[in-house]
């Protein structure tokens, strides 16, 4: 059965009033499927989210599930406490359960599927769309990291081991090319043995995160994990960030992984998956914007050796997706979606370009984080 008409038959056994009128594909993830589920009764229509967990990747989907209770039970609750204060409605999906009471339904060839509420009003966009969108992109991951700072740390299950090691990835790549595939791939093209010489240039540095958490100058933090701009979505009737969805990769991490990830993804204004590297750049503007937005509540939180990291872990993160891209390209995709030949190592460009640009602005880049801070 093709997946579309799998999720039609999946999701009726979810727990959700009335009849099932439609399934559509939605979103662009690069791991899970996602799709919007329609029901209606006689009065009324509700619409939820149906995913089916990429077992490749998420080794333990109950673990999965389990985090997000916990994230998901722990933020209602914070939001709830401080609902009369809060300046805006803040939203955050809800798990739905099956019929029969369980967070995920395993289906007959044994894939996992789970069900949350839809976000009200709101959509995400792949692009970063105005200064004020990129502020409220800021404002939404300071918040979030806020909310979770408090869970404790022995309730959320490492659900990914490695995620966001950047020498991780490096040693993933090595071990890709130790393979004829791999070799063979590496030499078929300039532009992969143009990747492979950015990444070798910047071998020595890629461990700047790890080696500080090492000496103990950073300290693990619950984090989001990927709050890229289309994880953050934004109120339509407001214009301002409503919620960060996509609650996979929260787990213990440096802080900085996130706020890396957020100004990677939201300063390239072409996004992640232009076809014209040309027009691939990381804008300041837009930077300012977001960190203005993220200090206002990180400000609280964040050390000064936290903020020290700050201008590397953009740097960094930009590099190390190109590094996770790259090397999937080179292991032959088995881990990002996609939809066509050299996908993988053209994203890998996009990502190293960034990269780049990040680094002929570092000055410019380090004093609007020093102007910010105060
Ligand atoms: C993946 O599946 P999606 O699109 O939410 C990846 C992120 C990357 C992102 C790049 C679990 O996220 O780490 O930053 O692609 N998620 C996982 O678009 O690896
Ligand atoms: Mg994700």
């Amino acid at each position: 059965m093709i997946t579309h008409m799998k999720a039609a038959a999946i999701a009726p056994q979810f727990s959700i009033d009335g009849r099932l009128v439609r399934v559509v594909p939605i979103g662009n993830g690069n791991v899970n499927d996602t799709y919007l589920a329609v029901f209606r009764t006689t009065f009324s229509e509700r619409r939820f989210i149906l995913q089916k967990l990429n077992h490749k990747v998420f080794a333990s989907p109950e673990n999965i599930m389990s985090n997000m209770r916990v994230v998901t039970d722990h933020v209602h609750r914070r939001l709830e406490e401080e609902a009369d204060t809060a300046d805006r409605i803040w939203q955050l999906p809800r798990v739905i359960s099956t019929k029969d009471g369980q967070d995920l339904l395993v289906d007959d060839d044994g894939e996992y599927w789970r069900a949350i509420t839809l976000i009200a009003s709101a959509q995400a966009y792949e692009n970063i769309q105005s200064l004020e969108h990129a502020h409220e992109a800021g404002f939404v991951l300071g918040q979030f990291q806020r909310l979770i700072s408090d869970i404790p740390a022995d309730l959320l299950t490492d659900t990914l081991p490695g995620f966001h090691i950047t020498p991780q990835y490096i040693k993933e790549l090595d071990q890709a090319l130790m393979i004829e595939e791999g070799r063979i791939r590496l030499d078929s093209s300039t532009d992969a043995t143009n990747c492979y010489r950015f990444v070798q240039e910047r071998r020595e540095w890629a461990s700047i995160l790890e080696d500080a958490k090492a000496r103990g100058e950073l300290t693990l933090r619950p984090i989001h994990g990927d709050p890229k701009i289309s994880n953050i979505m934004i109120d339509d009737d407001t214009g301002k960030g409503t919620c960060i969805i996509d609650l996979d990769t929260v787990k213990p991490g440096l802080v900085h992984y996130d706020f890396g990830d957020c100004l990677r993804s939201c300063c390239n204004p072409a996004g992640e998956e232009t076809q014209d590297l040309g027009k691939v750049y990381f804008d300041t503007d837009l930077c300012e914007a977001i960190v203005r937005g993220y200090m206002t509540f990180a400000r609280e939180f964040l050390t000064d050796a936290d903020i020290h990291y700050q201008y590397d872990s953009i740097r960094l993160l930009a590099f190390e997706l190109g590094v996770r891209f790259f090397a999937d390209y080179i292991a032959g995709d088995r881990y990002f979606r996609v939809r066509h030949e050299g996908q993988n190592l053209h994203r890998a460009l996009v990502q190293f370009k960034l990269c780049e640009s990040i680094e002929t602005r570092e000055t410019v880049i380090r004093k609007t984080l020093e102007k910010i801070r105060g």
